[in-house]
């Protein structure tokens, strides 16, 4: 059992992380926004500051995509946990890039929509709103009844609710079903749906990267590519990480309209975990096929500091958007933010 922690300096002052007794992990800063994910044996997993988003880009926000898990409300049922989740599709307009405006669906009002994380046993419940103008539906991949596939049409204005149980764990996802699916899904109804296995993996400063297309003028083929919802994006605003610490990414492939796409990182090779399905890796490598709808878990540390790209090795997805960067910032640099704190 672990325990994930958004702390907002705003919000948690340091005589209350003493009381919570998570002063020692948390380093001072101007930064504003630390997370840390603590586990029972005291391990710590540290995570460098995220960038302040400006709030221009509407419902994309790719930095807050990377590490926001939603864990739902609990409730107890028949002596059964269930962890219910709210999902509300509405539409909201995005910026690909200075010119490029484009009208997409969203869930919560982000694209992609929330990441929803639940053990394996637990029951889950999806509260579905539909306030998007136009039939949808949340078909969830897992193990449940016809009833609950998703795949019925849900009439704007009108709600539904999914019940199943959270089975089998691994790195799942869940999408709008209404044909034609390839437009619903690339207009933004898509999300990560992970279920933890009983046994909880090593602690680990886990990111979830999720690559998506926008066909913009509706000729079946994507003008732009995106990591977590935003063209060019990570690129420009690398995703922080410490060096020598393991990386645990959750990487889903949702684009539609190209059959597949590689996952690569540059200077570093990967353990994967297909499906996130296993809690042994099946093979290492730098650069791995996913067709549509695939995703694992991969698992990693960098051993030098410095910017390493990641991307599809298909490099005209690459140089559409599907494009970002690590930023792996040394063990030592570390060391001194913690003693000048
Ligand atoms: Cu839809």
């Amino acid at each position: 059992m672990f325990h994930n922690f958004t702390i907002s300096k705003d919000k948690i002052q340091r005589r209350e992380l003493l009381k919570m007794g998570l002063f020692g992990a948390v380093i001072s800063t101007t930064a504003g926004i630390w997370q840390l994910l603590k586990t029972k044996n005291n391990h710590t997993v540290k995570i460098p500051p995220l960038v302040e988003m400006p709030h221009s880009h509407g419902a994309a926000n790719p930095t807050q995509v990377l590490r926001n898990f939603e864990y739902g409300t609990i409730k107890r049922e028949n002596g059964r946990i269930i962890r219910e989740f709210q999902l509300v599709a509405g539409t909201s307009q995005i910026q690909l890039n200075t010119a490029v405006s484009y009208n997409i669906w969203d869930l919560n009002g982000r694209i992609p929509g929330p990441t929803l994380r639940a053990k394996q046993g637990e029951r889950i419940r999806i509260l579905f709103l539909n306030k998007a103008g136009h039939s949808h539906s949340l078909h969830f991949h897992g193990i449940h009844t016809a009833e609950m596939d998703g795949v019925k049409p849900v009439s704007n204005g009108k709600a539904t609710i999914y019940e199943f149980d959270a089975e089998p764990y691994g790195v799942h996802l869940y999408h709008c079903h209404v044909a034609p699916v390839t437009r619903h899904i690339a207009k933004g109804l898509y999300g990560m749906f992970i279920i933890d296995p009983p046994k909880p993996r090593p602690p680990a400063d886990e990111i979830v990267l999720i690559m998506s297309g926008y066909d913009i003028n509706d000729d079946d083929k994507n003008e732009f590519y995106a990591f977590n919802g935003l063209p060019h994006y990570l690129m420009h605003n690398p995703v922080k990480i410490y060096q020598n610490q393991l990386i645990r990414v959750h990487v889903l492939n949702i684009i539609e309209f190209d059959p597949a796409v590689t996952f690569h990182i540059h200077a570093n090779f990967f353990d994967v975990y297909r499906s996130g399905m296993t809690m042994t890796p099946s093979e290492k490598t730098d650069v791995l096929t996913m067709g549509v709808a695939e995703r694992h878990i991969l698992e990693f540390a960098f051993k030098y500091p410095g910017k390493y790209m990641f991307h599809p090795h298909q490099d005209v997805i690459a140089e559409n958007g599907c494009m970002g960067q690590f930023e792996v910032i040394a063990a030592n640099d570390y060391q001194n933010l913690v003693k000048k704190s």
